[in-house]
């Protein structure tokens, strides 16, 4: 089993040195997309849970494996945030009537009490701001920047997951949830002390597809901060560790600077997952 498991290493090592890893197929794929599965406690139409909660309740891989809220990994750290873009523009944002994260909308500019300017202190604050909205499973609860202006920041996830198949499999581990679909963001994996590791996965709009089995909306709100009427479709981009070229996953940094494909403008809820059916024994093998 262990000698296996080091063969696993071994060739990915040597592909990852040689340049000539395979290229995974789509996630859009059919066959291999998680139907995703939401609930809207209190409201029969999901349409009319966009003022509230859309909590994201299980995860069903291809294979039929379910994953239930209760081992989803959040982001549990945000680090190195820079934002150089306008006012008014870049907030965490939930649902009013919202009992899962807290409800209404955070700008970063306001984190110092002086919202004509957008300083250090900002941009500290406003990183805590971004885990705590993503801290739950609440989808409506999330990060939204409207402008052309990118950012980038670190993640630090909860706990480490691991990849259950080191090569392309149908379990994915990372999902990005996007308002629209229409953003784009590079994703670099990281090691302990954020040096890059692994291969950088650009994700561009057409990347970034509809949820199935059925699709998902959440709330929208005017730049002022004032609801709008109608919803947003949340789309979803979901990645195999494979594809950033690592068998196991803590830190990654997310940055806006792809060119083309979509707008420079990510709306965010990112949740990830362990597929190691024993993530403890991997850990001791190879940490
Ligand atoms: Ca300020
Ligand atoms: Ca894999
Ligand atoms: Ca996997
Ligand atoms: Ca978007």
């Amino acid at each position: 089993m262990l000698g296996k498991r080091f063969a696993f290493v071994a060739v990915l090592t040597a592909s990852t040195l040689l340049g000539t890893a395979a290229t995974p197929p789509s996630s859009g794929q059919t066959g291999t997309r998680p139907n995703i599965h939401v609930i809207t406690p209190g409201y029969a139409n999901p349409r009319d849970a966009v003022g509230a909660d859309v909590l994201l309740d299980r995860i069903v891989f291809s294979d039929g494996v379910v994953v239930p809220s209760s081992a989803f990994v959040y982001p549990g750290q945000v680090h190195q945030l820079t934002y150089n873009g306008p006012l008014v523009r870049f907030r965490t944002q939930n649902g009013q009537a919202a009992t899962v994260g807290n409800p209404g909308l955070r700008y970063i500019e306001n984190e110092d009490g002086n919202p004509s300017s957008i300083s250090d202190q900002d941009r500290l604050f406003f990183a805590d701001r971004m885990e705590t909205a993503w801290a739950n499973n609440n989808l409506n609860n999330r990060v939204q920047l409207q402008t052309q202006a990118g950012y980038s920041f670190i993640v630090g996830l909860q706990t480490q997951i691991w990849d259950s198949n080191f090569s392309y499999d149908a379990r994915p581990e990372l999902f990005i949830f996007e308002d629209q679909g229409n953003s784009v963001l590079t994703i670099q994996p990281l090691d302990e002390e954020f040096n890059n590791i692994g291969t950088p996965a650009e994700v561009r709009a057409v990347d970034i597809a509809s949820i199935n089995p059925n699709k998902v909306w959440v709330g929208r709100w005017n730049q002022n901060g004032s609801p709008q009427s109608g919803t947003y479709e949340l789309k979803m981009y979901a990645i195999d560790l494979n594809r950033l070229g690592v068998t196991h996953l803590k830190w990654f940094r997310i940055t806006t600077d792809v060119q083309g494909g979509g707008e420079a403008s990510a709306d965010l809820k990112i949740v990830a997952v362990d597929t190691s059916p024993a993530p403890a024994a991997q850990t001791m093998t190879f940490d």
